[in-house]
């Protein structure tokens, strides 16, 4: 396969003014005609006449109205063209129904609908498809379909058509058509201005039930984009539509936006309050697209962060707003450390924004996507926050309908700021995760940081320069009082120290609030230090942080024998501050967490000791027990503290009282032999209480009825069965977890063409740490089967899911040999997408 590099970026030889497209569809023979108006772009030097296409039979091409024969191959076509401006037009078929890649213009449950970031519009018909082409379009549909939608706003339509007009530049990644038996819940939003807009969440008949949350969720980030960043909506519609089938969360067309439905629709009695707060969130990440990659755009793949990494941060401050802040960035954390750090941190490390790429795809990545929103909070945090909104009206000033740079972006944060961000820029160019030591010293009144930051090297990058690292600091008293709030650092030296003078005693600091920057802290505290800090950190965050390193500390203490079971001194304090009703049970619930398995062999690891995943099990469970044992006399009241009795609602307070509440069932039935937690799923009227209930019951053995109840329930609703696939192999005990997964897969309910679905089975037998890592490699093999078997359909979910084997140099010789011999099997593997070579060569390395 084919490289593509950054350096070599040049623009298209030719502007389109503007694109008619006529789509008549059938499933086997969907015809696509083509209106388009070129003219030689005055910016580029090169005039080679290349359209993209892929699977597309062309029927026939003209230029200003006379037939030509341009050169096919598998990527496109090439043509000879007049000098000036002129006019393109063709017609090619494809196939919708035997589309299984679900990517371009395929089907679902027998409606049409469109994926065509990042390169699937080629798959629709010839066109430059590439961000920094932008056009206005207008599009006919005909089909025999009640609700035939594209972008824009409606021009007309009749029996058996329809057409729509977008008035905004886009790049054809933006496009969207989506035609079917569709029900609408429809709403109204008045703008800022006063404009009104007719609002519509599109779904199969039989789901009307569940729009309510996410059209509530998209008013709130309409009004919140105008409250806080002056955005206001642009067209007289916005369309929503949920679909099966589909590849990720989320797709931010124009003004037609696209869903899997997992990410939009919503019911108490069907969806958690996780699901809950992921719908919010991720219709408002689609929504502030409006303004964050669809006015303003990527010029080419490699800015994709451009749009990525705000957006996501945009999103994380609306959550914060619409929640609780402190819980929010809490999640965000342990979410980085679960994803983007082992990514950064392994063969498939690569920069915020990368340099080269075969596969885009492959790289809509925890390190685009959340180390660049990382990345834009510091910035913010080195800025101040008045300074951002300056910025960022600017930048909307300066570049909407444009499609923009990092450089750009940089750029109007050094002409508010008169700043050079050169040093900062290394955040989108470097890889790896900086490592940040932190020594003390405490002399004449003086207490001085010093920091020593290094960055391991990555693939690609042996040596690393130093980042500039935003570092937040406070200081209390040995009694607890704060003498010296929340300050930021700014370390840009691989080496620095910071002094703090006039304190009359030797201070406890709190190092790295609200986890400021990006960095793996090491920081030698004392296990006093860290109970100090959980009792009287003023950030909740570091309270937090010091409860989740005394965990770690305590986990591994027992994978490695020094210690026989758990700290319960720390385990009798940790109590007395979940006992303490003033507060905030969601936080509590976090408090109660421990790091996940994957990350305590990171950490392992990380210290030169060879993980092994049975131990590290053993000890999580022991560690599980005891604390419920520990804690037993307290746990009925603190579980009738969780008790909801108004009616149910999604909202956070209602949301951290269910979990603190689920968290207390797991310890309960530990110790009751599962009756609290059949009492509860016996009663529940709520998807959040049953699905706990149901997870503990799994995670003791005592699960047969329930599931069998869980399944008869639940049979109609695909979401929900996803839900009862995953957990079942997820809370598996680990000898069980393949078998189970195995079973689950001649299961009548299985369809791996759904990703969904294949995710809810594999995704889950993946993240069961044990499971997967069984020493037989039993979990190796059946996950490189079925994505062997996946890739073949459909590349972009199996290549996805390769990085299930990207911590593969973390284990024993025994292991890393089964795993490479799996990633070989699958690299092997005759006819393999570009999409999984790139992923599963770059593994090997
Ligand atoms: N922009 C899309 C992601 C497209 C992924 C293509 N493989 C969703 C989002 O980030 O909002
Ligand atoms: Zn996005």
């Amino acid at each position: 396969p084919q490289t593509v590099y950054l350096a070599d970026y040049t623009p298209f030889g030719y502007g389109v003014e503007d694109v008619h497209l006529t789509v008549r569809l059938d499933p086997g023979k969907t015809r696509v005609q083509s209106r388009i108006r070129f003219a030689p772009n005055p910016e580029a030097q090169d005039r080679d006449f290349f359209l993209h296409g892929e699977e597309l039979t062309l029927l026939w091409a003209k230029i200003d109205g006379a037939a030509v024969t341009p050169q096919l191959s598998d990527q496109g076509l090439r043509c000879t063209v007049p000098d000036g401006p002129f006019i393109w037009e063709a017609e090619v078929e494809i196939a919708p129904e035997s589309n299984t890649a679900l990517e371009g213009l395929y089907m679902s449950n027998g409606m049409y609908c469109t994926q065509c970031e990042a390169e699937g519009f080629r798959k629709i018909t010839f066109y430059p498809d590439r961000p920094d082409v932008m056009a206005v379009f207008t599009v006919r549909i005909e089909g025999p379909h009640p609700v035939l939608l594209s972008n824009g706003n409606p021009v007309d339509s009749g029996e058996g058509w329809a057409e729509w007009h977008d008035p905004w530049p886009k790049p054809a990644y933006l496009f969207a058509l989506v035609a079917g038996d569709l029900v609408n819940h429809p709403d109204r939003f008045t703008t800022m201005s006063g404009k009104e807009v007719e609002l519509n969440i599109w779904v199969r008949p039989g789901d009307e039930g569940k729009c309510a949350f996410g059209m509530q969720a998209l008013k709130a980030s309409m009004r919140w984009d105008e409250e806080v960043y002056g955005r206001e909506y642009d067209l007289d519609i916005f369309n929503v539509v949920a679909v099966d089938d589909f590849n990720m969360g989320a797709m931010e067309n124009k003004g037609l936006n696209i869903f899997n439905s997992a990410a939009v629709l919503a019911s108490p009695e069907t969806s958690t309050d996780a699901n809950f707060e992921r719908i919010e969130a991720i219709i408002a990440h689609e929504y502030f697209h409006n303004w964050t990659g669809n006015r303003i755009t990527c010029r080419d793949w490699f800015q994709l962060c451009l749009k990525e990494g705000l957006t996501v941060y945009r999103d994380s401050e609306f959550t914060s707003d619409m929640r609780s802040a402190p819980v929010k960035r809490i999640g965000d954390v342990i979410d980085l450390r679960a994803r983007q750090f082992p990514e950064d941190q392994g063969p498939l490390s690569h920069p915020v924004r990368p340099e080269s790429f075969q596969e885009i795809n492959n790289f809509y990545t925890a390190t685009v996507y959340e180390k660049g929103a990382e990345v834009i909070g510091m910035l913010k945090r080195l800025v101040g926050d008045e300074v951002y909104a300056k910025a960022l009206t600017l930048y909307f000033d300066r570049h909407d309908g444009q499609a923009c740079t990092i450089e750009d972006w940089l750029k109007v944060f050094e002409d508010v700021t008169g700043r050079d961000l050169t040093q900062f820029k290394r955040w989108y160019s470097q890889s790896g995760t900086p490592h940040l030591q932190v020594a003390e010293r405490f002399e004449n009144g003086t207490f001085t940081l010093t920091f020593k930051q290094r960055t391991p090297p990555t693939p690609g990058q042996d040596e690393k320069l130093p980042q500039v690292l935003p570092i937040a600091v406070g200081l209390l008293s040995p009694s607890g009082d704060e003498v010296v709030p929340t300050t930021l650092l700014e370390m840009t030296e691989a080496e620095q120290s910071f002094d703090f003078g006039g304190l009359s005693e030797r201070p406890v600091a709190s190092v790295l609030r609200g986890f400021s920057a990006p960095v793996v802290l090491e920081r030698a505290a004392s296990r006093q230090e860290r109970l100090f800090l959980l009792a009287h950190d003023t950030d909740p965050f570091n309270r937090w942080e010091a409860n989740r390193a005394l965990a770690q500390e305590s986990l591994i203490a027992s994978i490695t024998g020094a210690e026989a079971g758990p700290d319960t001194a720390w385990l009798s304090a940790l109590l007395e501050v979940v006992k303490n009703a003033a507060q905030d049970p969601a936080y509590r619930a976090l408090l109660l967490g421990l790091p996940s398995q994957s990350e305590l062999a990171q950490a392992l690891h990380q210290r030169g000791v060879t993980p092994d995943p049975d131990s590290i099990h053993a000890a999580a469970e022991a560690h599980r027990q005891t604390r419920a044992e520990l804690w037993q006399a307290d746990l009925p009241m603190l579980a009738r503290e969780t008790e909801v009795t108004a009616p149910f609602r999604p909202d956070a307070e209602q949301a951290g009282k269910r979990a603190l509440g689920s968290s207390l069932l797991a310890m309960q039935s530990r110790l009751d032999g599962g009756a609290a937690a059949q009492a509860q799923f016996d009663g529940a009227d709520n998807m959040t209480a049953q699905l706990s209930a149901l997870t503990s019951l799994i995670t003791i053995g005592a699960a047969d009825s329930a599931l069998r109840a869980f399944e008869k329930q639940w049979r109609h609703d695909r979401l929900v069965m996803d839900k009862w696939f995953g957990v079942q192999i997820a809370y598996a005990p680990p000898a069980m977890a393949v078998e189970m997964a195995g079973l689950l897969t001649e299961h009548p309910a299985f369809d791996m063409k759904n990703p969904n679905r294949f995710r809810a089975v594999f995704g889950a037998l993946a993240g069961n740490h044990a499971g997967f890592h069984r020493a037989d490699g039993a979990g190796y093999d059946q996950l490189a089967d079925w994505l062997i078997k996946l890739d073949a359909k459909n590349p972009q979910t199996a290549a996805r899911m390769c990085s299930a084997f990207q911590t593969w140099r973390r284990y024993d010789a025994d292991r890393q040999a089964r795993m490479r011999a799996a990633l070989t099997r699958i690299a092997d593997t005759p006819g393999l997408s570009r999409d999984s070579t790139e992923m599963v060569t770059r593994m090997l390395g």
